[in-house]
C-alpha cells in the first residue's frame, strides 16, 4: 500500500503495438480518474492523446503525448506512446521517464511477435512493466493460450492476475486472483462485485496456484507456505507483487477493454499500489546523488506558441519558474496536456514538466542548479540505424535556409531522423525509420514551420571507371583576334585498382609543358572526371602527363586546364568505360524462424549472403550478414517488415564499388543520359 504521506508524483508510459488501444486506454484512465468529463474516441478525433493534425488525419498516434491527473490523491503523468514500429525511438526515449510501463496488447496470437523488440528494450533497461490485454470485449482467443504466446517474447515470467468470466463466448467479467473476488463488467465502467460463478471456480483455482508459484520463485517464505499447503495472506501476496514489479522480476498481466472501460479500476489500483516511486526509479537509472535538485531531460518539443520546450522528469527537489537550471533561466513552467500547455508555478519530485525557453538542453541530460550533465548516469538509448530515406527539396527556392533550420528542429525532437547532403547525387536526403515516419516528418514541416517540400526517391551513387588504358594527344588552340589560347598535352590514361581513386603523374622532361602550367592540366583532368562518358563521376584512374607543347604568348593556365579536360573527354571513351555500383555491408536482425526467408530476400535482391549466426544478446534471434547493392537497399525495410510481422531490422555501411554490366547497367546509363539531357 502506498502511504499517502510518501507518495510522490509518478509516471506511467503506455506502450504496445500499433492500434492496440493505448490512446483509448489513456482516455479511459483519465475518465475513470475524473480528469475528463467525456471520454474521447479515436474515430471522433477528440482524444487527449492525439492532438496533432498528423495524428488525427491518420487516426494513429504520431508522438508521445502527455496527460496529467490525480487518482485518489496521487499525482500521475501518463505518456501515451505511438505504436508504429517506425516511431519506436520516440517511445524508447519516453520510457526513460517511466516509473512503470504499461504494455497494451491485443488478444490475438498473430499480433504477439511484434511486441518482441519492445519486451527486449524493457528488459535491457530494467524498466518495470505490466501487461494490459485490451479489447477483451471482442477477444476470440483463450487467455491461457495467449499467455503462452506472450511468454515466448518475454524473458521475465508473466503472472496472470485475473481470469475472465464467460457467458457462452462473451466475456462478462473477471475474477481477481489475489482477492479472489468476482466482478461483472457494467455499461458505465464500474465493475460490480458478484458471487463467483461455479463455471470459473476450477480455472480460478488453477490460475491462482500458478500465480503463487511464480511469486514463490522469488520468495522463500512464500515457497515454504506453498509447500506446506498454507494459504498466504492476501496482503502478503500484494506486497510480493509490488516488490517483484519494482525489481523488474515479473510481468503482472491484467485484462480489460479500454473502449468499454472495463478493467480500468483494477489497472489503476495496480498502478497506485505497485508502481515504483520516483526515488526508486532514480536509483534504477543511476541518477547521480549530490545536488539538492536533479531533473532529467527526456524530450525536446517545439510548440507553435510557446517555442522550445524541454520536457523533464524531476527526481529531486523543486523547480520553480525563473530559476537558473543548468546555466539557463527557466522561463515558464508548464504541464502539457492534449497539445495545450498550462502554466504551473513549480514542479516537485516525480513530476513531468515542460521548461520554457531553454535553448541548450538536450535529451538525455541531467539538469542540476550547477550545470547540465551530459552523462546523467542513465543508459540513454541510441537512435536506431536509419533504414529509409527520401530526397527533399523546398517547393519555393527561398525556403532553402528555413528548410534546413526546420529539419534541425525535427531532429531535436526525434533523433531517429537524420539528414544527409549527398555529395555524389547532390540530393538532400532525410533518413528515418520508414515511409510513415518520413511522411509525418514532412507534414510537420508544413503544419509547424510552414515549409512545403517536394519529395523524391533518393538516387543511387553510381560511379564509373575504365577497364583499359590509352594514350591521348589533345590540343586546345583558339585564335580570336589578338591574344590567342594554346595548350597541348600528351597523356597516358590507365585504370587503377578498385579504391585507387585518382592519380596524376608528371613525367615532363625538358619543359615541353612549363612547370607552372602542370597543375592546370591536372585541374582540367579532374574537372572532367566529375562526369565521365557514362554520366557519372569517374574513379580509379591514373593520368600521366608525359609530353606537350606550349606557346610563349598564347599559353596560360586557362588554356592548359582546357587541354587537360579535353584529353580526358577525348581519351576516356576509348578506355572501355564501365559502370560501378555501390555495394553495402548489411546486417539483418530477425527471429530465427525467419532466417530462411531472409536468404530468399537477399538473393532476390542481387545480394550475397556472407553467413548468419544467433544473436549473442537476443535469444531466438539471428543476425544475417550479406552484401547488397545500394539500389536494392532503398525499399529493403518495407519487404523485410512485411516478411517478419514488422520486427525485422537492419544496419548498413558502405563496403565497395562493383562493376555493373549488361542490361541493368544499360538501363542506369540510359536514364542518366535522359536526366542530363532534360536538365
Ligand atoms: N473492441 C475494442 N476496440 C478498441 C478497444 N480499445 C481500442 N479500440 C479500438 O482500436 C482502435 C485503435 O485504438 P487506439 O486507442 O487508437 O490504439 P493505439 O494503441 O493508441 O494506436 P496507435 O497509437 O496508432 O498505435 C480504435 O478504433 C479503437 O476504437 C477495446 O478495448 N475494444
Ligand atoms: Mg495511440
Amino acid at each position: 500500500m502506498t502511504d499517502k504521506e510518501t507518495s510522490t508524483a509518478r509516471c506511467a508510459v503506455l506502450v504496445g503495438s500499433y492500434t492496440s488501444g493505448k490512446t483509448t486506454l489513456l482516455e479511459a484512465l483519465l475518465h475513470n480518474a475524473g480528469a475528463v468529463h467525456r471520454k474521447g474516441t479515436i474515430p471522433q478525433g477528440n482524444t487527449v492523446g492525439d492532438p496533432s493534425p498528423e495524428a488525427r488525419a491518420r487516426q494513429m498516434s504520431v508522438e508521445p503525448n502527455i496527460a496529467h491527473c490525480e487518482y485518489l490523491g496521487d499525482h500521475w503523468s501518463i505518456i501515451d506512446c505511438p505504436g508504429s514500429i517506425e516511431l519506436s525511438y520516440d517511445r524508447n526515449t519516453a520510457l526513460m521517464a517511466a516509473d512503470v510501463a504499461v504494455i497494451v496488447a491485443e488478444p490475438e496470437i498473430s499480433r504477439v511477435l511484434v511486441l518482441a523488440p519492445l519486451f527486449k528494450f524493457l528488459d535491457d533497461h530494467d524498466i518495470p512493466h505490466l501487461l494490459f490485454i485490451n479489447k477483451m470485449d471482442k477477444a476470440a482467443v483463450r487467455v491461457a493460450e495467449l499467455m503462452d504466446a506472450l511468454q515466448s517474447v518475454s524473458s521475465k515470467p508473466l503472472v496472470l492476475r485475473q481470469v475472465p468470466i464467460r457467458d457462452d463466448e462473451d466475456i462478462t467479467g473477471f475474477v481477481d486472483l489475489v482477492s479472489e473476488r468476482a466482478y461483472r463488467y457494467t455499461e458505465d465502467g464500474a465493475s460490480a462485485l458478484v458471487e463467483m460463478p461455479d463455471t470459473v471456480k476450477d480455472r480460478e483455482g488453477e490460475a491462482r496456484q500458478e500465480m503463487l508459484e511464480s511469486l514463490a520463485d522469488f520468495d522463500d517464505a512464500l515457497l515454504e507456505q506453498l509447500l506446506e499447503d498454507k494459504i498466504p495472506a492476501t496482503g502478503e501476496v500484494y506486497d510480493q507483487l509490488a516488490k517483484d514489479l519494482r525489481e523488474d522480476l515479473i510481468v503482472p498481466v491484467l485484462i480489460g477493454s479500454a473502449e468499454a472501460s472495463n478493467g480500468i479500476t483494477r489497472l489503476w489500483k495496480a498502478l497506485r499500489h505497485e508502481a515504483p516511486q520516483p526515488a526508486a526509479t532514480a536509483e534504477r537509472l543511476q541518477i547521480p546523488a549530490g545536488s539538492d535538485l536533479a531533473a532529467s531531460v527526456f524530450r525536446i518539443m517545439h510548440l507553435p506558441h510557446t517555442g522550445r520546450m524541454t520536457l523533464a522528469r524531476v527526481w529531486r527537489g523543486q523547480i520553480t519558474d525563473g530559476m537558473t537550471l543548468g546555466s539557463e533561466r527557466v522561463s515558464g513552467l508548464f504541464h502539457i496536456m492534449g497539445g495545450e500547455s498550462q502554466k504551473v508555478t513549480s514542479a516537485g519530485e516525480g513530476q513531468v514538466v515542460a521548461l520554457g525557453r531553454m535553448e541548450k538542453t538536450q535529451a538525455g541530460e541531467l539538469l542540476t542548479p550547477d550545470g547540465r550533465v551530459a552523462d546523467s548516469g542513465m543508459a540513454w538509448p541510441a537512435p536506431p540505424a536509419p533504414v529509409f530515406a527520401l530526397a527533399v527539396q523546398p517547393l519555393n527556392r527561398q525556403d532553402e535556409v528555413k528548410l534546413t533550420g526546420s529539419i534541425a528542429k525535427l531532429i531535436e525532437e526525434d533523433a531517429s531522423i537524420s539528414i544527409e547532403h549527398n555529395a555524389d547525387t547532390h540530393q538532400m536526403l532525410v533518413w528515418g525509420q520508414g515511409e510513415i515516419h518520413l511522411k509525418i516528418a514532412t507534414e510537420r514541416l508544413k503544419s509547424k514551420y510552414n515549409v512545403e517540400v517536394e519529395l523524391s526517391q533518393p538516387q543511387t551513387a553510381y560511379k564509373e571507371t575504365i577497364r583499359k588504358g590509352t594514350t591521348q594527344h589533345s590540343r586546345f588552340k583558339r585564335q580570336t583576334g589578338g591574344h590567342g589560347q594554346f595548350g597541348d598535352v600528351q597523356v597516358e590514361i590507365k585504370p587503377l585498382p578498385r579504391g585507387g581513386g585518382f592519380e596524376f603523374v608528371n613525367k615532363i622532361v625538358g619543359g615541353s609543358v612549363p612547370r607552372q602550367y602542370i597543375p592546370a592540366v591536372e585541374h582540367g583532368a579532374k574537372d572532367y572526371l566529375q562526369r565521365g562518358p557514362l554520366g557519372f563521376p569517374v574513379v580509379d584512374v591514373s593520368v600521366t602527363l608525359f609530353d606537350g607543347q606550349f606557346h610563349a604568348v598564347d599559353s596560360s593556365d586557362m588554356a592548359f586546364k582546357t587541354a587537360g579536360r579535353l584529353a580526358m573527354s577525348e581519351g576516356l571513351p576509348s578506355c572501355a568505360p564501365v559502370l560501378l555500383e555501390p555495394i553495402y555491408n548489411v546486417t539483418i536482425n530477425v527471429p530465427s524462424d525467419f532466417t530462411a526467408k531472409i536468404h530468399g530476400l537477399i538473393s532476390g535482391r542481387r545480394g550475397q549472403i556472407l553467413g548468419f549466426e544467433p544473436k549473442s544478446d537476443w535469444g531466438g534471434w539471428d543476425e544475417v550478414k550479406c552484401m547488397l547493392p545500394q539500389e536494392e537497399l532503398r525499399d529493403l525495410i518495407i519487404e523485410l517488415r512485411s516478411l517478419t510481422f514488422g520486427v525485422g531490422s537492419f544496419e548498413w555501411s558502405f563496403d565497395h564499388l562493383q562493376e555493373l554490366t549488361g542490361k541493368p547497367a544499360d538501363k542506369v546509363i540510359q536514364s542518366r543520359q535522359e536526366a542530363l539531357a532534360a536538365n
